[in-house]
């Protein structure tokens, strides 16, 4: 290929704002019951950019409805509450671990087992408000 041709495919294919994707680790899916309603998926995400990001939610193709949740304590009662805007400021990051934030994956369509993978999309915001999915394979584990 001409250098010229090279210089102009990068420039029609590239936005002006390469978006940078935060680090996804420690991601996986608690095994349930195969009769299970509802399941819960756990992450650590690190915003690497210099960028702060918002987490606005995530949705998964096995899933009929997918949200991500605090659990907290309210009168002694473990409650759960939607989170639809989790800040992600540079360097920061959101830990998502058994008893506290989680995806929470409700109506799923099929059964998880130890050794089986499940899609999950997590959803951002930038600070321009554009929407940006990260396309993730969380394992199945028994913990
Ligand atoms: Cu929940």
């Amino acid at each position: 290929m001409k250098q010229w041709m090279m210089i102009w495919a990068l420039l029609g294919c590239t936005p002006a704002f390469a978006f940078e994707f935060p680090q996804v680790t420690d991601h996986w899916l608690r095994e349930a019951p195969p009769n299970a309603r509802m399941l819960a998926a756990y992450a650590k995400v690190t915003n690497t950019s210099t960028e702060t990001l918002t987490l606005t939610g995530a949705f998964a193709p096995d899933f009929g409805m997918v949200e991500i949740h605090k659990t907290i304590e309210v009168d002694g009662v473990l409650r759960m509450r939607e989170q639809p805007a989790l800040a992600l400021p540079a360097d920061g990051e959101i830990s998502m671990q058994p008893g506290g934030l989680h995806i929470m994956l409700m109506m799923p369509e099929r059964s998880f087992k130890v050794g089986d993978e499940a899609r999950i999309c997590l959803i951002y915001a930038d600070k321009d408000g554009n929407e940006h999915v990260q396309h993730l394979d969380f394992p199945v584990l028994k913990k």
